[in-house]
């Protein structure tokens, strides 16, 4: 299945809620998704955004266990055209003991050499707090998957980082720290929840246009 824009990030950082918020800031109500089954097995699927969100993001980690691509139409001159995100299994530290969730993280690592444009989404809440938990915040750094995948962005042209849970208390530490950490790199906070910084995604989902 080519996919254009890949959402990556550990499990439970918002990445299904960043892809069904996206699709509803673009106007979208129906949803059409694409799931590549772990067997290799495509099927299609179509709910509406409101469904989608009660069923897709309950909070319970490794929601996600298959690549769902988001058909999106986005409008360019006259005529729309259709992109496709993909939502990824969320990744863990570890060999998790279970083997669905193995292989459904291996299939999200392979679709990162694939895509035009990464969103790695990261929890800025979670950082934040770990941060005020931190007895030495100068030696302060992200998990080991989460490192792994910046280093791995930073060598691609189109790496976007997405700090998520901006509506949190702890999130503008957490994103402050990343802004610093990323250097050069792009981040860009959002709440899926509230909606924000949406126009900053929507001008990176048009490159894929
Ligand atoms: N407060 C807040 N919570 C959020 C936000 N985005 C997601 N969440 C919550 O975080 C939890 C995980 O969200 P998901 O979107 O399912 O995360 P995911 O990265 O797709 O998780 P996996 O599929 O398990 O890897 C859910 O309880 C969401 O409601 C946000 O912007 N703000
Ligand atoms: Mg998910």
């Amino acid at each position: 299945m080519s996919t254009e824009g890949l959402v990556i990030g550990r499990t439970n950082a918002g990445k299904t809620s960043f892809c069904l918020r996206l699709a509803r800031v673009l106007g979208i109500r129906e949803l059409n998704w694409l799931v590549e089954r772990t067997d290799g097995v495509t099927q299609r699927r179509r709910m509406n955004v409101r469904e989608a969100e009660e069923i897709l993001t309950s909070g319970d980690a490794h929601q996600t266990r298959e690549l769902q691509t988001l058909i999106l139409s986005v409008p360019r001159g006259k005529a729309d055209r259709v992109i496709r995100v993909t939502d990824t299994a969320g990744l863990a530290d570890g060999l998790h003991q279970d083997a669905a969730v193995r292989k459904a993280m291996a299939q999200t690592l392979r679709s990162m050499l694939q895509a035009r444009v990464v969103f790695h989404v990261i929890d800025a809440a979670s950082v934040g707090q770990a941060l005020k938990r931190a007895r030495d915040v100068s030696a302060f750094h992200l998990d080991y998957l989460d490192e792994q995948m910046i280093a791995l962005g930073k060598s691609r042209q189109t790496y976007v980082v997405l700090a998520s849970k901006m509506d949190l208390p702890a999130a503008r530490e957490g994103y402050r720290w990343l802004r610093q950490h990323l250097d050069k790199g792009c981040v860009v906070p959002i709440s899926a929840r509230e909606g924000t910084g949406f126009q900053e995604v929507k001008r990176h989902v048009w490159r894929l246009a």
